[in-house]
């Protein structure tokens, strides 16, 4: 359940504790939904409090512009989840970034001496005009903004994020779509001697992602350069990634150095890996089964010490008031 919170709040949520997040949303909710809340999230009462702001300084590989915008966020103003945030050792320690490994702690590792700058993105296809920007060019008059997201894994884990960021359709605005452009396609950085896992061939490289031109414009669709207020780390798609947080996880592609406005439904690595199992759409909904377990519920990091922290899954990860309308007259039980 998603809960509106005020447009206007001076702190950054990240930066007080998950029961200030609670008690502070609790007096927006009735009795009775609160206590519901509060059964339905015992991490809020768990005992993992101490690591939620990290203690890390930022990278100071990082140019100091940047780790100076990114802390200097400002709340964001749409709804948050009422659930506790998932501590910063969670976020930057299990990852999926098969350019860095297949194991969730790999990417943390092999990453480590990945530095992300200088970068440049290129955006073209079908624009009025093509853009080809370092990313101080592309993130100058940008107001950052701090989003609390819940992200949904399609393997059935899933973690509460303070993402940094600011909306993908301001960027695209700034090229000009053309009215051609019905589908957005992004891709990953393609360098096999700064990535290690490009060197082994079981996936074509470079990553590549696409949204539906609809999709990609939706204010939630957000372009992240930080979580818990610094910059993102290599592991978590440093310096430049999509989130989507309706989506199952693998859409949000990291690293992005390409965005093309394209007529057609663009190629994506995992429809194309195993259609079967991964769709272009990829909404998450807990009514279809993924082909090999179920997508009821999720595995909430952070890992409880005795016993995995359970939730039910949300269809659209509990945005659908926001996206639903999105998809009217489509199947959602099929999968694309
Ligand atoms: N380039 C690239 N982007 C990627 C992936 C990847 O392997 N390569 N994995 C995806 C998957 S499956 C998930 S669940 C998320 C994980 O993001 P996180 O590690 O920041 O939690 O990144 C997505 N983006
Ligand atoms: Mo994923």
């Amino acid at each position: 359940m998603l809960i509106r919170l005020p447009p206007r709040h001076d702190i950054l949520p990240s930066e007080i504790t998950p029961e200030g997040v609670y008690l502070s949303r609790r007096k927006l909710l009735g009795g009775a939904l609160a206590a519901g809340a509060l059964a339905l999230w015992p991490a809020v009462a768990g005992a993992d409090r101490a690591g939620l702001v990290p203690a890390v300084a930022d990278d100071p590989r990082v140019p100091a512009w940047l780790r100076r915008q990114v802390a200097a966020r400002r709340p964001g103003s749409l709804s948050a989840p009422p659930d506790a945030l998932t501590p910063f050792e969670d976020v930057a320690g299990y990852n999926n970034f098969y350019e860095f490994g297949t194991a969730k702690d790999d990417p943390a590792e092999q990453a480590r001496d990945f530095v992300p700058h200088p970068w440049r993105v290129r955006i073209d296809g079908e624009v009025g005009k093509p853009l080809d920007l370092g990313l101080e060019d592309l993130l100058r008059n940008v107001t950052l903004e701090e989003r609390i997201y819940r992200f949904r894994c399609v393997e059935a884990w899933s973690m509460v994020v303070p993402w940094t960021g600011f909306p993908l359709a301001q960027l695209l605005r700034r090229a000009e779509p053309t009215s051609r452009a019905k589908f957005v396609a992004f891709q990953t950085l393609h360098d096999p001697d700064r990535m290690p896992g490009q060197r082994s061939r079981w996936l074509r490289w470079p990553y590549v992602e696409g949204l539906r031109i609809d999709e990609a414009m939706h204010p939630l669709a957000l372009m992240s350069v930080g979580v818990y207020g610094r910059t993102l780390p290599a592991q978590n798609g440093a310096p430049l990634r999509l989130v989507v947080p309706w989506k199952y996880g693998f859409k949000s592609i990291k690293s992005i150095v390409r965005i093309s406005l394209v007529e057609k439904l663009p190629r994506t690595t995992w429809a194309e890996l195993a259609p079967d199992e991964y769709g272009f759409y990829a909404n998450v909904n807990p009514s279809v089964d993924h082909p090999r377990w179920s997508q009821k519920r999720e595995r909430r990091l952070p890992n409880s010490l005795f016993s995995p922290n359970w939730v039910d899954t949300l269809p659209f990860n509990g945005y659908g008031d926001q996206v639903a309308s999105l998809y009217r007259g489509m199947d959602l039980r099929r999968y694309y």
